[in-house]
């Protein structure tokens, strides 16, 4: 049986397309043209079929992942010799997928800036399908349109997208309603236009516009990507596949909300889940109506739960057009930016959280850190004085267990292990690598480790191995500076420790100032598991550790 690598085919235009579900798993068999995983740029989804009948050794992508035509997806072993053992593309089926809109072939004269009007949209050339159906309308009369910005969706059996408007104006007329099928050259709507609203400059062939009467500038749309991929996206299929049925648009707005697709209602066309459909489920949620299955399985015990946020009573965000006060450059976040700010806002909404700041005198600990590197300036590990905190936060931890707990319903679960993660500032965001058994390892060994996943952190290449299973975090600013902050605690943890730059100050010794290498801390923990006395002796007896590390040993 040969084992053959599924490489993604042709996909048109796009240069590279976000991996946002899989739909296979090692070990399933799939049958050929099965679809193995779902790609989708801004404008549409599209599934990438399996070239082969057998069953998945390996995948090679993850959610997230940015593939492009040829990227090995998955290792599949093919059932008898239905294939030749050489890397292949998935069938280079069918289309496609809508698309940023091409400039139309315009002629000059509606290319140029348009006088106000009424400005006919029509359908673009989309691919070698016919009759396609309409199955959502994301606009209604009145609304502002702006250029480029999504009408409809429409969807054949192998692929849903996106019609863009071909101009800017105000929507006056739609012409199509949800269940029309439509096809290449049909008017979509007319708009109002406003002048030097209209497509550029044309591009890229498409379907032959009439010029335009006097009044009306009559242009067609050139929506096309050069078909290719796959059995896409099936409606009928996919919920058997237990996957949401949704459009692009409606993918990527509840992405931005951080709303589970397959757990909303569609009340759409054949169970489509529409815009309004996510706006109705996150209403419900923020009313407490609804709570989500992560909710569920996160809820802490009632009496100290903090509940889906509802009983906040939030306010909407404030949308504010910023261009309107200058000249803006807008940038999507980073994958992790967004998966980090949905935890800390998570951690910062639900822990009741407290800061404690104290001092560590560290003047004779970085005397010795100091002379221990310059003792061994030849093995090329650096003793860093973040290392030291991790070794005195385990003593610290060992002696006030409570903070090294989580809480799991109405329990507390006192670990007997003292895993310690770090903050760890990289390109891509803040990452959180774990130091394993700290307690078993000394300040060498730890310093070593922390340069080697600080550098896989940076590098994008730690495991999910190596930032999980921490039960205390430290984050250290004491490189950049700082005096105090207070540090978000990583849940299901109960505590973090903030550190800042050290600095010489006046420490009065009871007859006169000495100059003393002070750190600042800043401890945060959760208050329905430690309260401030046990904070204040956490941080005192931190403090004596930085300050005579031979108390470690006691
Ligand atoms: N006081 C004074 N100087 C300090 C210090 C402190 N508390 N801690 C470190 N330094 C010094 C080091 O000695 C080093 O100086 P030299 O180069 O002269 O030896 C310099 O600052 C740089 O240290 P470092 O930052 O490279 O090493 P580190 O072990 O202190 O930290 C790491 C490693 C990975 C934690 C760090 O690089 C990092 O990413 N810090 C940011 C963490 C962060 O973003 N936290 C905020 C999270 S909340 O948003």
């Amino acid at each position: 049986m040969a084992l053959v690598e599924v490489q993604v085919p042709d996909i048109g235009d796009f240069d590279e397309v976000a991996v946002i579900e899989l739909l296979v798993k090692v070990g399933d068999s799939v049958k050929a043209e099965q679809s193995l995983i779902t790609v989708e740029s801004d404008k549409a989804s599209m599934e990438i079929p399996c070239a082969t009948a057998g069953v998945v050794k390996e995948l090679r992508v993850a959610i997230g992942d940015k593939v492009k035509q040829g990227s090995v997806v998955l290792v599949v072993e093919a059932a008898g010799d239905a294939v030749a053992p050489a890397p292949v593309a998935a069938p280079a089926v069918a289309p496609v997928t809508a698309v940023a809109p091409v400039a139309a072939a315009v002629p000059a004269a509606a290319a140029a800036p348009v006088a106000s009007g009424p400005i006919h949209v029509m359908v673009p050339d989309i691919g070698d399908f016919k009759d396609v159906a309409v199955i959502e309308v994301m606009v209604k009369p009145g609304d502002s349109i702006k250029l480029e910005q999504s009408l409809i969706t429409v969807e054949s059996d192998k692929a849903s997208m996106e019609i863009p408007s071909s101009h800017a104006g105000v929507l006056k007329e739609l012409k199509v309603k949800v269940g029309d099928t439509v096809n290449i050259g049909d008017l979509l709507a007319i708009l109002e236009g406003a002048a030097g609203a209209a497509v550029p400059a044309p591009v890229a062939a498409a379907p032959a516009v009439v010029a335009a009467p006097a009044a009306v500038a009559t242009v067609a749309v050139a929506a096309v990507s050069t078909p290719v991929a796959a059995p896409a996206h099936n409606p009928t299929a996919t919920p058997a596949l237990g996957l949401p049925h949704a459009s692009p648009s409606v993918r990527k707005f509840a992405r931005e909300l951080g709303v589970p697709l397959a757990e909303v209602q569609g009340k759409g066309p054949k169970g489509r889940i529409t815009l309004d459909d996510v706006q109705g489920f996150t209403k419900s949620v923020m009313a407490g109506v609804v709570q989500t299955s992560a909710q569920k399985a996160k809820a802490p015990a009632p009496a100290s739960a903090g509940g889906g946020g509802s009983e906040l009573g939030l306010i909407p965000w404030p949308k504010v057009d910023f261009a309107k006060f200058g000249p803006i450059e807008r940038k999507e976040m980073g994958r992790i930016k967004k998966i980090s700010g949905a935890n800390l806002l998570r951690n910062a909404v639900m822990i009741p959280a407290v800061t404690n700041h104290d001092d560590a005198d560290i003047t004779d600990l970085e005397a010795f850190r100091v002379s221990t590197n310059k003792e061994n300036e030849k093995s090329g590990v650096k003793v860093t004085m973040l290392a030291f905190l991790i070794k005195a936060s385990v003593a610290a931890l060992k002696k006030f267990p409570e903070f090294n707990s989580s809480i799991d319903g109405d329990s507390l679960v006192y670990k007997q292990y003292w895993h310690i993660g770090f903050a760890a500032d990289t390109p891509n965001g803040l990452m959180v690598p774990v130091i394993k058994d700290a307690d078993k390892k000394g300040v060498l060994q730890i310093s070593q480790e922390m340069g080697e996943l600080a550098k896989k952190a940076r590098d994008g290449k730690l495991s999910p191995a190596e930032m999980s299973g921490a039960t205390f975090t430290i984050s250290s600013l004491g490189g950049i500076g700082g005096r105090y902050f207070t540090p978000i605690i990583n849940a299901p943890e109960v505590a973090i420790l903030g550190v800042c730059k050290s600095n010489m100050e006046p420490v009065w010794d009871g007859k006169a100032f000495q100059p003393r290498l002070m750190l600042p801390l800043s401890l945060t923990w959760d208050h329905r598991v430690i309260d401030g006395a046990a904070a204040a002796r956490f941080n005192a007896y931190l403090g004596q550790i930085l300050g005579d590390f031979r108390r470690v040993l006691l």
